[in-house]
């Protein structure tokens, strides 16, 4: 009965908004820096795997990491693969209510390393980047 009610004032502690509907710890899937810029791709499992995926995209300042409000992002990746054509998948990305965070979901039709490309554009400037991660 005592773990019930535990997990009942979470929900309404989640619900309330005084914690993050996503209280899970995130895992680092990938990290990127690009001049003053450090691009973090997170989920919870801390790995993309075939199928559906949510993550977290936290965009954060290389000289004191504070949160960088990236403006438009987008993450898009490909896979090639012999004998055939790349492989794209795109994902939708919006912002979270904190700054320099977007959440994203993106689906992978199979397994194996992806080239993802980020591109944003906003008051942390224009860029764009390109990393390698697993799907796994
Ligand atoms: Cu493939």
């Amino acid at each position: 009965m005592k773990r019930l009610v535990a997990a009942f004032a979470l929900v309404l502690l989640a619900a309330a908004g005084i914690m993050p509907a996503t209280w899970a710890a995130d895992k680092t899937i990938a990290t990127q820096k690009v001049k003053d810029v450090v691009i973090t791709l997170k989920s919870e499992s801390g790995q993309w795997t075939k199928g559906k995926n949510a993550f977290v995209l936290e965009f954060t300042s290389a000289k004191d990491t504070q949160p960088l409000d990236a403006g438009t992002v987008t993450l898009n990746t490909s896979m090639t693969m012999t004998g055939m054509a790349p492989m794209i998948a795109g994902a939708t990305l919006n912002p979270d209510k904190a700054p320099g965070r977007y959440l994203g979901t993106i689906e992978f039709a199979d397994t194996g390393t992806r080239q993802v490309t980020v591109t944003w554009d906003g008051p942390a400037g224009k860029g764009s980047t390109k990393f390698y991660a697993p799907v796994r």
